[in-house]
């Protein structure tokens, strides 16, 4: 990683009982950088292993991880050439189909993805798309619900990264589909809000082909010392927008040659 740490253990732990709390009570928070202005993107990292650490320790089971900040528009936005990456654990999944409850969350927004799963475990430095590509067992389509404990949704790299990339909910669903059966780069997709059209994005939007962006999350693993085991769920950043829901919205992600992802909100 290029930046330093700049936190004492002390204060990782301190910023982690915050995000959890944030995360635990839904209730949002500044972002963190306004008490740490000096806070890294290493820094971010060493928040986000800690709190990773902690919902293992509680039981949770880490299934894979996410890409986030992976379209140019967001990474223009936010001023960076990286995405980020957040884990995502068993507690985090809902089925397809199913009833989300809005009660644990902030201000959730829903994006469109493509999720891979993986049979070999992948190694950075110098992972490419080439390499995720030969290492996937299947793609399938997913939704990702968002939801930033910062207050607005405002925050900065170090920040948001300590936050987990904003992880909080994932849907995969529609068909699982081998890679070499498809264009991964021109895949069209449509989100609907209660039956309206609110999204519309072909897969490319993420970093030119969804794979480069798996590339990069391995190759962000490999700077924290880590790496993707076989048999894991990625998912490859938004290609849509991210769209505000609430209780009582249904929302309907359809893929062109994947099938559709649905869910639903209540209170
Ligand atoms: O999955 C994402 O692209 C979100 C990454 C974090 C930034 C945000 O919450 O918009
Ligand atoms: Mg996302």
């Amino acid at each position: 990683m290029s930046d330093e740490l700049t936190l004492s253990r002390e204060d990782v732990v301190r910023l982690c009982e915050r995000v959890e709390g944030a995360q635990s009570r839904a209730q949002a928070i500044p972002k963190l950088t306004d008490e740490y202005p000096r806070m890294t993107v290493a820094d971010g990292y060493a928040v986000q292993n800690e709190l990773r650490r902690r919902f293992v320790a509680q039981g949770q089971r880490l299934v894979g991880w996410k890409a986030g900040l992976t379209s140019k528009a967001k990474m223009r936005q936010m001023g960076v050439d990286v995405p980020s990456i957040g884990f995502l654990t068993d507690r985090m999944a809902c089925p397809e189909s199913s009833a989300i409850s809005v009660s644990g969350l902030i201000h959730p927004r829903v994006e469109c993805e493509v999720a891979f799963v993986t049979r070999e475990t992948l190694r950075g430095p110098g992972c490419t798309a080439q390499d995720v590509l030969a290492a996937t067992d299947h793609v399938l389509p997913a939704a990702e619900i968002i939801d930033s404990r910062f207050a607005g949704f405002k925050f900065d790299l170090p920040s948001v990264i300590a936050d987990n990339s904003s992880s909080a909910r994932f849907v995969g669903g529609g068909r699982a589909r081998y890679v070499e059966d498809l264009d991964l780069r021109t895949l069209g997709v449509v989100l609907e809000k209660n039956g309206e059209i609110l999204g519309l994005g072909a897969s490319a939007a993420v970093l030119g082909h969804p794979a480069e962006a798996v590339a990069m999350l391995v190759n962000i693993l490999a700077g924290l010392g880590e790496s993707l085991p076989a048999g894991s769920f990625v998912m490859s950043g938004g290609i849509t927008e991210a769209i505000p829901v609430g209780p009582g919205d249904s929302v309907v992600a359809r893929f062109q040659e994947l099938g559709s992802v649905s869910m639903r909100f209540t209170e």
